[in-house]
């Protein structure tokens, strides 16, 4: 299987398990797992076949572990990136390290300035460990620029903060009070 193709293959299952299950006809359970024999049908019917091999080296070689398959090997869900509102995964609270980083493009900044960061159209506000994530989560989006959230002091102000499968750590919201700008 090539890159490209597993690259393809990789954004589709994005899309169905984050976002759009219904249009091919399936339905998350409530921490977003669907079986994946329901998952490999319906796929198949909307033209997008994917055999179980393929599927497991989807899931082996995501280079930022998108995917999660249940110990019992018959289930699959998203670690992370969902903007389905009904979804909750059931991800235990953690406590943050001191700071955490937001890579974002400078032409939100004003924006930010005055809402603080929003989940927007996901569930949750997504963290990065370390600077050089960040960097590439918002190069996506234009000249990146990094903040640093006070994670911990957030916490202790009450946000909840939660860690996905895969190490991204995940919010509701961000106050302004909380962000250093560069
Ligand atoms: C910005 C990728 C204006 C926010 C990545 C971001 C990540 C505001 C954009 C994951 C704002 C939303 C998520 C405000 C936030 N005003 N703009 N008040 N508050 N924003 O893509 O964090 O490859 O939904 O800064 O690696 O960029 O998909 O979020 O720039 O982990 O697995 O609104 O997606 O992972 O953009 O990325 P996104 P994100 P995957």
């Amino acid at each position: 299987m090539s890159k490209k193709q597993l690259g393809h293959s990789s954004k589709f299952l994005s899309l169905i398990l984050r976002h759009a299950p219904e249009t091919i006809g399936i339905q998350l359970d409530n921490n977003g797992w669907v079986s994946i024999s329901a998952l490999l049908k319906q796929a198949a019917k909307h033209d997008h076949s994917i055999n179980r091999a393929k599927l497991d080296e989807i899931v082996a070689t995501s280079d930022k572990k998108r995917f999660a398959v249940s110990d019992d090997g018959l289930s699959i869900r998203a670690n992370q990136g969902h903007s389905i509102a009904s979804i909750d995964l059931a991800l235990p609270p953690e406590t943050p390290p001191t700071i955490l980083y937001h890579g974002t493009a400078s032409r939100f900044i004003n924006s930010i300035k005055a809402d603080g960061l929003r989940a927007g159209s996901r569930n949750h506000v997504h963290l990065s460990l370390n600077q050089e994530t960040a960097t590439a989560v918002g190069s996506r989006h234009g000249k990146p620029v990094i903040l640093q959230i006070r994670a911990q002091a957030m916490q202790q102000h009450g946000h909840l903060f939660y860690i996905s499968d895969n190490g991204v750590w995940l919010t509701a919201a961000v106050p302004v009070d909380f962000i250093d700008f560069p």
